[in-house]
């Protein structure tokens, strides 16, 4: 294993190199037993070391090193040692070359971290710490060097051989053989290092930026997936016009690819011009890809591009500041997905998984904060609070300084340190120094774990035609942070009255200078209890809070059901809207608990049904926010408000609500789906997505009637549909119903994509979702399916990872095998794949939530895991942690 004994690394140790790398030279020939790394780096002190007698030490993990040289001298066995991943050489001048030459085994690197094979290619990938994996460097990101790269290999297996930059020489050489050079001008931590050798077509087109200069788009994907890269080619496109307008950045080099592979750990990695992505994030076609998927691929498009900016051009220093640029980039990407479809519907997204897995983290033995102060495995902290929360800390700024301030802080904070690599704290900065503020008290967003809480109260003093607000705030204690300092939230607000917002004039401030009818505004939240006072409120308002969901905080409030009704039907903010409507859903499910208790049967409240039924009928409503709205809050969503967790009582009181309301509803229901249900030519934009999410969301209420003309209302879309999300979501339904259908159906549907991987894929997911009993043994039949396979992430995630992740009611269930079953898998791929196998853990390590026999259950599974010999750090990271506070650890 890579990490025998693993160590923890603290943020308070940081120190600058003591060496830095002016210039990497790498030659790889690539064989089909080996790979052969020649790499010359130009190294030399760092003036700024504090020791300038400092030994070289270079990171290495798995290599055979066959011979080193420093200016030309081969070094003696005696002048350098390994230990561990760091190769020692005790004494070096201040300016030298050294020359290493190291043997690697990439068909045989199942991590799928450094250079690895997949489907008949070699890639990488070096983030955060596989270019070690590569070759000895200094496998860090605040060391920077301008890469010159050779590649050699088979031209007939080989035919293409990309790295970074632009290719500045190509030649045939003896037997068979060619090379390429690249050069990349921009000097790059080894993090975006990327190399590429296959046999690949590719769809290119052309990117003319706004100062004339024309970039070359290539996207490289096997030849039976050229029909699928036109949305990835137009995402991008819309991405770097998108990057030029909003942020007024422009790309730097006359180049920019993307190359598509199987095996991937993640969505997709930003290395400089060559982006390397899975499938499942760039290839997309009606027949086999559902709006989810064509949205997901526009997103990381997007995303992996504006990371030549936030990312690449300026970089971390280290790896605790990663929030630096993956929250920065999220936050971009979203205003840029929001800006591409619709984005009530886009924030509502968001916000949902915020709430459901970030929120969950805050509150789990993994909380970290935005900067973590230490980690074990930087793999682990590829997470949603260093992403998702990390892009709320972003977006708070903007909401405090308005786009212009914002801007006007990102052109600073580009300017000032490009070519850098910097900190979280360079980023606040610039974003103050811009805009004469000071965010000193915002900075705890990043230093601070855990979710606030906001304790809300309105008070309506009708002589003194005052509103107001009384605000508390408190933090729960996360680990190793027992007592939080009050954070600095903009809570955005508005009050409604009868005829609409009231206008806003609180008491010791000028009206705010952004707010264009001053009906609305951002509430600066810095103290424990504070108090806010609306001056000239005519009547007694309903208070609209957390618009947009100003600030990743759970807010209270203790709202009557006619105000909830007002808010859903009535709000401006789309957000807040929606939210009304879940909080009355909270309401139902909870009451359908109690009822569930005491032996009766659930019934739904008619005033929400009422609600429900005038979101049907509006037809002037956008169909995506009526589908948001109709859905009840998820089962994940539930486990985050309620204590404990009885996954089995949440479960069936939801499918008790969601059977009332079907009931309630089924003309309306019915109407919708024929409404929405027209034939048109298939294309992902806002209106079709919106159209088909109403229909897909009634046709899974109807399922819930139980008869059979709901069922052939399923049975024909599922026959009929040309576009993968109608047929998908058909055969949920059909699949989750108790359906004689459902066996012919899935087969059919494996025959009819049985060449698509990425299809069948889905077809995995489906029946690992499925809500039936029965569904584990089913999972574990599937994983001896010829089209499994355990060496692919995206299967794995697909089977076993959408069993244990959104399957709360099978995994959970009452005998442990769920837990038993993910214990196991998370032991096959400790060694293949650490990084896969401590993700696919999240599920376990929450087990403080659930009922205490379930309790018992889950820290059994851990403790097995733990038990195991040859634990990864990965791994042993996020058991260990988990399991601290446990009896008996
Ligand atoms: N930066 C990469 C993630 C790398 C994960 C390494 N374990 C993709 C992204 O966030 O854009
Ligand atoms: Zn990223």
């Amino acid at each position: 294993m890579r990490d025998a004994q693993p160590t923890t690394i603290y943020l308070s140790d940081y120190r600058v190199p003591d060496f830095l790398i002016d210039k990497t030279e790498l030659s790889f020939e690539l064989e089909e037993a080996h790979t052969t790394v020649n790499s010359r780096l130009y190294l030399r002190r760092n003036p700024e070391a504090l020791d300038q007698s400092a030994p070289l030490e270079l990171h290495g993990a798995d290599l055979s090193l066959e011979s080193i040289a420093l200016d030309g001298r081969e070094l003696a066995a005696d002048e350098w040692v390994e230990e561990g991943e760091l190769l020692r050489i005790a004494s070096v001048p201040d300016n030298f070359t050294l020359h290493c030459v190291t043997r690697i085994y990439p068909q045989s690197n199942t991590s799928l971290e450094g250079l690895y094979k997949s489907s008949g290619m070699f890639c990488t990938q070096c983030e955060a710490e596989g270019f070690r994996k590569i070759t000895y460097y200094l496998d860090r990101p605040d060391v920077m060097a301008e890469f010159y790269v050779d590649i050699i290999a088979d031209k007939s297996l080989y035919p293409v051989l990309l790295s970074n930059g632009n290719c500045v020489l190509e030649e045939d050489l003896e037997f068979g053989r060619h090379r390429t050079r690249w050069h990349d001008p921009f000097p790059k931590p080894a993090y975006l290092f990327a190399l590429v050798a296959g046999r690949l077509s590719r769809v290119s087109d052309r990117f003319r930026t706004r100062s004339g200069r024309e970039v070359d788009l290539h996207i490289y994907v096997e030849d039976k997936d050229l029909d699928k890269c036109e949305h990835a080619m137009t995402s991008l496109k819309n991405a770097m016009r998108w990057d030029e307008d909003v942020y007024g950045r422009e790309y730097d080099l006359d180049i920019f690819n993307i190359v598509a592979v199987d095996d991937f750990n993640m969505g997709a990695m930003e290395n400089k011009s060559l982006n390397i992505f899975n499938t499942s994030c760039v290839l997309a076609k009606p027949e086999t890809t559902t709006d989810a998927g064509f949205q997901r691929v526009e997103g990381v498009v997007a995303h992996e591009y504006f990371h030549n900016w936030s990312g690449n051009r300026v970089t971390c220093r280290d790896w605790f500041q990663l929030s630096l640029k993956e929250g920065f980039t999220v936050f971009r990407d979203a205003e840029f997905s929001a800006d591409m479809g619709s984005p009530t519907v886009k924030r509502v997204e968001d916000v949902t998984l915020l709430r459901t897995a970030q929120f969950a983290e805050d509150a789990g033995p993994m909380a970290h904060p935005v900067r973590p102060d230490s980690f074990i495995e930087i793999s682990n902290f590829y997470t949603v609070t260093i992403y998702e929360k990390g892009a709320e800390v972003v977006r708070m700024i903007h909401t405090l300084l308005g786009a212009e301030g914002f801007r006007r802080g990102s052109d600073l904070y580009f300017e000032r340190h490009d070519g850098q690599a910097v900190t979280c704290e360079d980023f606040v900065r610039a974003m103050e120094e811009a805009n004469g503020v000071d965010l000193q008290q915002f900075r705890r967003w990043y230093s601070q774990a855990g979710t606030p809480r906001l304790a809300v109260s309105g008070e309506y003093d009708e002589a003194a035609q005052t509103y107001t607000l009384t605000v508390k705030q408190s933090c729960p204690a996360t680990p190793g942070q027992a007592e939080k300092l009050p954070f600095h939230i903009p809570l955005k607000v508005a009050l409604l009255g009868e005829a609409g917002q009231l206008r806003l004039n609180l008491q010791g401030h000028k009206a705010d200078p952004d707010a264009a009818d001053n009906t609305e505004r951002v509430l600066a939240v810095t103290e424990d209890t504070q108090a806010f006072v609306f001056t000239d409120i005519p009547e007694r308002p309903v208070p609209s809070l957390l618009r947009g969901f100003s600030a990743p905080v759970r807010l209270h409030f203790d709202y009557r059901r006619d105000e909830l009704l007002t808010l859903m039907a009535k709000d401006s903010d789309g957000f807040c809207r929606w939210d009304a409507s879940q909080q009355l859903g909270l309401a139902e499910i909870l009451s359908a608990i109690s009822a569930q208790e005491s032996g009766q049967a659930a019934v739904v409240a008619e005033d929400f049904v009422a609600a429900c039924r005038s979101l049907l009928l509006d037809e002037s409503l956008d169909p995506a926010m009526v589908a948001l709205m109709l859905q009840l809050p998820s089962e994940a969503y539930l486990a985050e408000l309620i204590s404990p967790v009885d996954v089995q009582a949440i479960y069936r009181a939801r499918e008790a609500v969601r059977k009332g309301l079907a009931h309630a509803l089924r003309s309306e229901l019915e109407a919708c789906y024929g409404r929405c249900d027209v034939e048109e030519e298939y294309a992902a934009n806002a209106e079709q997505i919106a159209r088909r999410s109403l229909k897909n969301t009634a046709l899974a209420y109807l399922m819930l009637c139980e008869d059979g003309e709901v069922y052939a209302l399923a049975r024909r879309q599922f026959e009929r549909s040309g576009n993968m999300t109608d047929r998908l979501a058909a055969l949920v339904a059909i699949v989750n119903a108790a359906e004689p259908y459902k066996g012919e159906a899935l087969q059919r549907f494996y025959q009819d994509w049985q060449h698509e991987p990425l299809v069948i894929n889905q077809w995995f997911q489906v029946q690992a979702t499925c809500r039936l009993p029965g569904t584990l043994g089913r999972v574990k039949e599937l994983m001896s399916h010829p089209a499994f396979d355990i060496g692919n992430p995206n299967k794995v995630r697909a089977l076993i990872g959408a069993f244990c992740g959104q399957n709360a009611v099978n995994f959970h269930a009452e005998d442990g095998s769920g837990y038993a079953y993910l214990a196991d898998q998370v032991i096959e791929l400790n060694r293949r794949n650490p990084q896969i196998a401590s993700r696919l853990l999240t599920p376990l390590t929450k087990w403080q939530k659930y009922l205490p026999a379930a309790q018992t259950a889950m820290k059994a599974e851990l403790r097995r895991i733990l038990a195991e010999p040859e634990l990864s750090s990965d791994v042993y990271e996020v058991v260990s942690k988990s399991l601290q506070g446990a009896e008996g650890n």
